[in-house]
């Protein structure tokens, strides 16, 4: 009889597998560790089920748009799948938003959230992108001063409701670049007591988002300087006709293709300042520390899915008389893999609950400087390790992993843009120095870090040795670097790298002294043995020679 191979199984990752549900028991207090569980338990047997099949539909229903209505009227409509609009239901019913406001988990709310962000990032259609503008903005908006927008927005964006449910997006990026975004061109006009918008967006996602944040240049009135403001604007009115805004062209994206993302001119679109003329770039930076974590939450989300199939198939392929999961190598590979996997689990966890404590006010001042340089670092370390870990995964499938119909090859198309938006390794790695650089950050963090290695169990004395020797490292380059601004730079991404690994390390080992279990010990120590030492170019005649060589 002909072969067949068998399918690999979506497995559901919180009730038929004793990891994560470790995972919140760990990170949250008894208290809330019932709340937490429930909800998880039983959202993750949707998002293997009912919820997957509506993001496989969006997949394959890409948006649509419609410029002009028969007679010739711009109306720029976006047709979406049902599968989207029943992402959008799922998202408002789910409060993948609004669970961290509630606050129904005291500080654990956001833990809460984003660990059940992190079960449907994977079958979301990447509907978690405008859920990411949303919580920025919520969060924006619940700290600014300006009541108009507050009132408007707020009670849409939190709703569970889904006819109610709004979602916000965040129009950055211009032609000039998405990260000097000094080099903006959108101008703000104040006309007749309104300010109004005029200029073109290279990247808006989600165009069909009711709201967004977004910057224009402003003249400050009183001093007359220009500067780079945020504002505050509603995209569509209620009839659904946009606010003076034409789309130029959906663009054309390697992944995240379910999702529509717009260029955009804005001719003249009403909007509201918020948080002061110059202030753009620091107001908009509540939005991208959120959206980065939810990054880093996609990231491990789409890296634990891919993990628990590639697991699945292990058993199920044969090849040269066994299961592929039995040959030494695969195991190795997928060890490997899984310890990546993990780190990057209780790396989103604990910077989770640390968010958590900042937004309700409990937050030591360690711990909001902690939070601070983690988030970029964050960001970066699972953006990166998402691109290579599912491309090592796609192959772990051989043949069927580089065909479509099996679902697999979407997720290596998809998962390129988690280093990329958001502030690519680079620009995360420069954001993690700037803010090494304000007072009292590094030092939190370094005090922090070295505190919790030296009470690892005894054990662990080679991991404490390993940290130790590269806590060391790291504290003779930053000294070594010194004012020498250019070597501090050429060395973010390594610096960067080995922070994450130190901190993962941690946290790994700390789960394993709590669990007791020998695959927490197994997982941690490997994590830490295969961590490669930095190697800092600290020479600027080095640099030098290395730019000449590529450039001259
Ligand atoms: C959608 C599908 C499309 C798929 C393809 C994707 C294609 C790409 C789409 C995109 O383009 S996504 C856009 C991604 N862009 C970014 O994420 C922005 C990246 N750039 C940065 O993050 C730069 O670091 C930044 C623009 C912030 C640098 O700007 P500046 O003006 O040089 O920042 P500056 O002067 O250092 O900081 C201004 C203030 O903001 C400072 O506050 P103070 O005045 O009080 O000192 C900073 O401390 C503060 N700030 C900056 N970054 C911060 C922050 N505060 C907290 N957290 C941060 N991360």
């Amino acid at each position: 009889m002909a072969f067949i191979q068998e399918d690999f199984t979506y497995q559901d990752l919180f009730s038929e597998n004793t990891y994560l549900q470790d995972v919140v028991s760990h990170y949250a207090p008894q208290q809330y560790q019932k709340n937490i569980s429930d909800d998880l338990a039983k959202f993750s047997k949707r998002v293997c089920s009912d919820v997957l099949a509506m993001s496989q539909k969006a997949e394959r229903e890409e948006p649509v748009w419609v410029p002009y209505d028969p007679w010739g009227k711009k109306i720029d409509d976006i047709l979406m799948s049902d599968g989207w609009l029943d992402l959008h239901r799922v998202s408002a019913e789910e409060g993948i938003v609004a669970t961290a406001y509630e606050r129904k988990s005291g500080e654990y709310s956001r833990f809460h959230q984003l660990l059940k962000l992190m079960l449907f990032h994977p079958s979301s259609a990447y509907y978690s992108c405008p859920l990411a503008m949303t919580d920025g903005a919520t969060r924006v908006l619940e700290l600014c001063q300006e009541q108009g927008p507050k009132d408007l927005a707020l009670p849409h964006l939190l709703s569970r409701d889904p006819d109610v449910f709004w979602t916000a997006g965040q129009w950055m990026t211009e032609k000039t670049g998405g990260s000097d975004l000094s080099r903006t061109e959108t101008v703000a006009e104040l006309e007749n007591g309104t300010y109004r918008l005029y200029g073109q967006k290279w990247f808006t996602s989600a165009i069909t988002a009711n709201i967004t944040m977004t910057l224009a240049r402003t003249i400050d009135p009183e001093s007359g300087k220009e500067g780079l403001t945020l504002f505050f604007v509603r995209i569509r009115d209620d009839k659904g006709q946009l606010n003076n805004i034409d789309v130029l062209r959906l663009k054309e994206k390697l992944g995240t293709r379910a999702m529509p993302t717009a260029e955009l001119e804005l001719k003249g679109c009403e909007a509201t300042m918020i948080g002061g003329h110059g202030k753009g770039v620091k107001n908009i930076a509540t939005v991208l520390n959120i959206s980065r974590m939810y990054n880093a939450v996609c990231a491990t989300g789409v890296m634990y899915r891919l993990h628990s199939l590639s697991r699945d198939y292990a058993t199920k392929r044969e090849a040269f008389g066994k299961a592929i999961g039995q040959h030494p190598l695969h195991v190795n590979t997928l060890f490997d893999t899984q310890t990546i996997v993990n780190a990057s689990v209780h790396l989103i966890s604990e910077l989770a609950v640390l968010m958590g404590k900042v937004e309700v006010g409990e937050a030591t001042e360690e711990e909001s400087h902690i939070l601070r340089i983690m988030i970029p670092v964050a960001k970066l370390w699972t953006g990166k390790r998402a691109v290579s870990v599912v491309s090592e995964l796609i192959e772990s499938f051989g043949g069927a992993g580089y065909i479509e119909d099996t679902g697999l090859p979407i997720y290596l198309r998809d998962t390129q843009v988690l280093s990329i938006w958001e502030g690519t390794t680079n620009i995360l790695s420069l954001d993690a120095l700037r803010a090494l650089s304000k007072p009292g950050i590094f030092e939190s963090l370094r005090k922090n870090l070295g505190m919790r290695v030296s009470s690892f169990p005894t054990n662990f004395s080679a991991e404490k040795q390993i940290l130790n020797s590269l806590l060391t490292q790291c504290d003779q380059w930053l000294e070594g670097c010194g004012q020498k601004r250019s070597l501090l730079e050429a060395g973010g991404r390594q610096f960067t790298f080995v922070l994450a690994h130190i901190y993962c390390t941690v946290l790994l080992v700390e789960f394993a002294a709590k669990t007791q279990k020998t695959r927490d010990r197994v997982m941690a120590q490997r994590f830490c043995h295969n961590i490669e030492a930095p190697d800092f170019i600290e020479d600027q005649a080095y640099l030098d020679l290395a730019r000449e060589t590529l450039f001259s």
